[in-house]
């Protein structure tokens, strides 16, 4: 299948995160892309399609906040990465955000998204590439994969958090919907995929289901629940199927069961699929059993739905089997399509 990719996402590199109260190397860094790259037959550029796709799911006012977030940290005196440390939990009221930490704050709920220079150019070019494979599959590819990075799961419409920070998936996701389709999307990293969730968490025209570790053991804790099912116009169309720490294959794939028996009652002509390789047991910050020979037959399992399918690239830490995991993954797809 044609994949994509742009050398700009590079550009997106923090140096230090967060981790259990230390700061330690940024987990989500470009060798994760050399690792994909290595393992593909090769990619193609994106073209721009510049930021009115974007402007379907984030405002303008958060846009504006992350192009220049790193730019007003530098101004205001700081040194390295910018990042927040005061959260408005009790409510997000329109006050006058002067100082850049209360604008990092209000733009993000976590502590492992800091903004490094290029993380602009990174996350828009990590969306360029998105919507060019979703391009590929509506003009008639059965499949397309996206290696997204940085992922966009996490970030919702006007917020960052895990690693993420703009939802590709999203965007890729509105942009089918305004050419007329019909999306679904099938979210299979470790993680919860929150930001895609609550974008559409009250749109009943597109559907979200996710399988990931149990927010009562795992990041990102307060989204991913059993009763999150979605609210008003969206009731019913979001599905979450939390599962153990120390899941293997089997149980996971009795969960990709159910997740594609609801995925196929809802009757999409495009599916968006949310990778991660995170799932895999040589992961360093997650907790599944699957091994490298797993993914092609979750990815088979995926593809014999028969719907055009773009894949977009979300997780996956264990450098050293990331392409492997990521090529058996993919050739399991293309070998049911
Ligand atoms: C992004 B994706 C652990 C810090 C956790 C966030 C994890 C984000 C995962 N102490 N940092 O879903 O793979
Ligand atoms: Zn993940």
């Amino acid at each position: 299948m044609r994949c994509f990719w742009d050398e700009r996402q590079r550009l997106h590199a923090p140096d230090k995160e967060l981790h259990n109260g230390a700061f330690v190397p940024f987990a989500e860094s470009p060798a994760r892309a050399d690792a994909i790259l290595a393992a593909l037959g090769g990619t193609e550029r994106p073209r721009d399609r510049g930021e009115a796709p974007l402007l379907r799911v984030h405002p303008r006012a958060y846009l504006d906040f992350l192009r220049s977030a790193w730019r007003d940290w530098r101004a205001a005196g700081r040194e390295g990465d910018a990042a927040g440390y005061v959260w408005p939990v009790v409510g997000r009221r329109p006050v006058d955000l002067v100082r850049i930490d209360a604008r990092l704050g209000r733009y993000s709920y976590d502590a492992s998204t800091p903004v490094a220079e290029g993380t602009w150019e990174g996350a828009y070019w990590s969306c360029q590439t998105a919507l060019a494979a979703l391009d590929a599959v509506l003009e008639g590819d059965r499949a397309a994969f996206a290696l997204c990075r940085p992922p966009g799961h996490h970030c919702g419409a006007d917020y960052m958090g895990g690693y993420c920070y703009l939802n590709s998936a999203a965007v890729a996701a509105e942009a089918a919907v305004a050419a007329g389709r019909r999306v679904a999307i099938l979210d299979v990293d470790y993680h919860h995929g929150n930001g895609t969730q609550d974008i559409f968490h009250e749109r009943g025209d597109v559907l979200f289901v996710s399988i990931h570790a149990d927010p009562a053991s795992d990041y990102p804790f307060y989204w991913g629940h059993s009763d999150e099912t979605g609210s008003g116009a969206g009731a019913g169309a979001t599905l979450n199927l939390p599962l153990p720490r120390g899941t293997a294959f089997a149980a996971y794939d009795r969960a990709l069961a159910q997740a594609l028996e609801r995925v196929a009652a809802f009757r999409p002509d495009l599916l968006l699929c949310s990778y991660g390789a995170d799932t895999h047991e040589g992961d360093p910050i997650s907790f599944f059993e699957l091994r490298t020979g797993d993914y092609a037959p979750l990815a088979r399992r995926i593809a014999s739905l028969g719907l055009p399918t773009v894949i977009l690239m979300e997780g996956g830490y264990a450098i050293d089997a990331l392409g492997a995991n990521v090529a058996a993954f993919l050739g399991g797809f293309d070998a049911e399509a």
